[in-house]
């Protein structure tokens, strides 16, 4: 290169858990690799999400990095840990691995350019840093453009305002305020179980109710994380299970047990908590109408056990599902129906009550005017696709990637896009991203990606493309998988329904872990089947 502009052979964006393994295992291998980080810190998601009661709902040990120097010097307090710990362990990673040297932080990208002449990736940040590399790894999450719905009046509302995902860095004291939540996916279930109990007034507006899941929560001991002799082999089983846990789906479908057998393994799916009843039921949940209703039937008479008021226990777990059971993301919770027994926490079906429009102290919906001092926006994100529209990618030719998924996503193998040479992102599009926990899916398209590269250097070859035929065909297979199942049944971020206008479509890979990993195994076995090398 001829200019300052700093070469690398691989620039990863994000410091979360796909940019610290790659960095570390590409270091080892010889690559000369850096990161850009958008935040101050390492940990993706977990430096961003600071909000009361943030805590991720894949449990310890399935939920850290496989990485020998950083388990082996690690212990957790708790199965499901919270934002803070998750930012702890993320100094540890760094301390131990020291991915700080090789890190610009503060650095958000926002532009990365083909340049078909150098065979490079010609990367810029809003800071000004720049830099080219043969292979760029876009690490970026499904979750890092936030969602703001466009409320009206929004802007008269004089009170405090604050999305979930843009938490002020010092907190917030919650106790004695008058609060509105809008939203009830996890993080609206996490945050109104921290209002409740301290805040004096809290009204949680509601347009589907979450059909949350026990998380059954444990503190950990350090005499229990001693032995690690078995890690090795436990982070190999966490990829042959659906969604990389220690649990997959049982080998049976809902009817063919009898409904005692079936009341017995459901109660047993509640007691060990966590996302079992999701993932670790029957297999044909997501494609059974007749046995997702009987989990939904379960699922009911559970939560209104805990419900005092009928009325209430009625609009967060109505008679008739709002979705198929797990086709929009169940969250896990520890106290959240006690919340509503509280009588300073009120739940206002917005279905029944539609919002009409902010005011300068509240919110009118078509029913009541509501008063309060912090609004808190709990509306999610563009999720999966989202992520990449915060950086002008473009391809070969100068294609915009914005432009070639404006009506529909596309991707060969959920990693890798046609006419984006030397591009693969993780925990994205098409891959097995939102069923399953992060460090598995970003372990196993980080093995692969690398596998490749490394075939690359040891066969002099400069760039990878995916063929089209071959993004063509595994993206058929993606939407024709989800027609065949009930995903298309709920308006959830996993169809890109969320958000008004983006397309309807899979935006996730939902045939399971193993069955993702078979397709990258065939494809390396069979001479990058699906990739041309030059
Ligand atoms: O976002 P969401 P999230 N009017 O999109 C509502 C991960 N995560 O931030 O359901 C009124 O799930 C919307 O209503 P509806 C996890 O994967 C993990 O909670 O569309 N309401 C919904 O209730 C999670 O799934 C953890 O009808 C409106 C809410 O806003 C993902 O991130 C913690 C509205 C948005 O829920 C996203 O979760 C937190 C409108 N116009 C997040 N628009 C862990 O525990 C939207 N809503 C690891």
């Amino acid at each position: 290169m001829t200019s300052n502009v700093p070469y690398y052979d691989v620039l990863i964006l994000g410091g979360g858990f796909s940019g610290c393994y790659l960095l570390h295992h590409l270091r080892k291998q010889g690559y000369n690799a850096h990161i850009f980080e958008k935040g101050a810190g390492l940990g993706g998601t977990w430096f961003w999400n600071r909000y009361p009661g943030a805590r991720v709902d894949s449990d310890i040990p399935v939920y850290e990095l496989s990485i020998p120097e950083v388990y082996n010097t690690w212990t957790w307090t708790e199965r499901f840990p919270g934002w803070a710990e998750l930012r702890k362990y993320f100094k540890h990673v760094d301390k131990t691995l020291n991915i700080s040297k090789d890190t610009d932080f503060n650095t958000c990208v926002t532009d990365a350019t083909w340049d078909e002449k150098t065979q490079t990736w010609d990367i810029r940040a809003a800071n000004g840093k720049r830099a080219r590399a043969q292979f760029f790894l876009p690490c970026i999450g499904f979750a890092s453009k936030n969602f703001t719905p466009d409320f009206k009046g929004l802007t008269n509302y004089k009170g405090e305002v604050h999305h979930t995902n843009e938490w002020p860095e010092e907190g917030i004291d919650m106790t004695g305020r008058k609060i509105a939540l809008i939203g009830t996916g996890s993080t609206g279930v996490q945050i109104t179980q921290e209002a409740g109990p301290v805040c004096k007034e809290l009204n949680v507006f509601q347009r589907t109710p979450n059909l949350v899941l026990p998380m059954q929560q444990q503190k950990l001991t350090a005499a229990s994380q001693s032995d690690k002799s078995d890690r090795e082999q436990f982070y190999k089983h966490r990829t042959d299970t659906y969604a990389g846990f220690d649990f997959t789906f049982v080998d049976k479908d809902t009817l063919d047990d009898p409904p005692e057998v079936r009341e017995k393994f459901y109660q047993s799916l509640f007691d060990y908590g966590g996302f079992t009843f999701w993932v670790a039921t029957y297999r044909d949940i997501f494609y059974s109408k007749e046995g997702n209703a009987l989990a939904y039937d379960f699922w009911r008479r559970k939560a209104h056990e805990r419900i005092k008021d009928p009325k209430t226990a009625e609009i967060l777990a109505p008679t008739v599902a709002p979705h198929p059971f797990g086709t929009k993301r169940p969250s896990l919770e520890q106290n959240y129906y006690e919340q509503f027994n509280r009588p300073n926490v009120n739940v206002v079906d917005i279905n029944a009550e539609p919002l009409v429009e902010f005011t300068a102290k509240g919110l009118k919906t078509t029913k009541n005017e509501y008063e309060f001092d912090l609004l808190i926006l709990a509306t999610g994100f563009d999720a999966v696709t989202g992520s990449f529209k915060l950086i002008n990618v473009r391809g070969v030719n100068g294609v915009k990637l914005g432009d070639k998924w404006a009506n529909a996503t596309s991707s060969y193998l959920g990693l890798a896009i046609s006419g984006f040479p030397n591009m693969f992102y993780t925990y994205g599009p098409q891959a097995p991203t939102a069923f399953s926990n992060g460090p598995t899916t970003a372990e196993v398209q980080s093995d692969f990606a690398m596998s490749l590269m490394n075939y690359m250097r040891e066969n002099n070859l400069r760039s990878v493309n995916a063929n089209i035929d071959a993004e063509v065909a595994y993206t058929k297979d993606i939407n024709d998988e989800a027609n065949r199942s009930l995903f298309p049944l709920a308006k959830s971020w996993y169809m890109g329904a969320n958000i008004p206008g983006k397309p309807i479509e899979m935006l996730n890979y939902i045939k399971g872990i193993p069955a993702y990993k078979e397709l990258l195994e065939e494809s390396e076995q069979n001479n990058w089947k699906g990739f041309t090398l030059s």
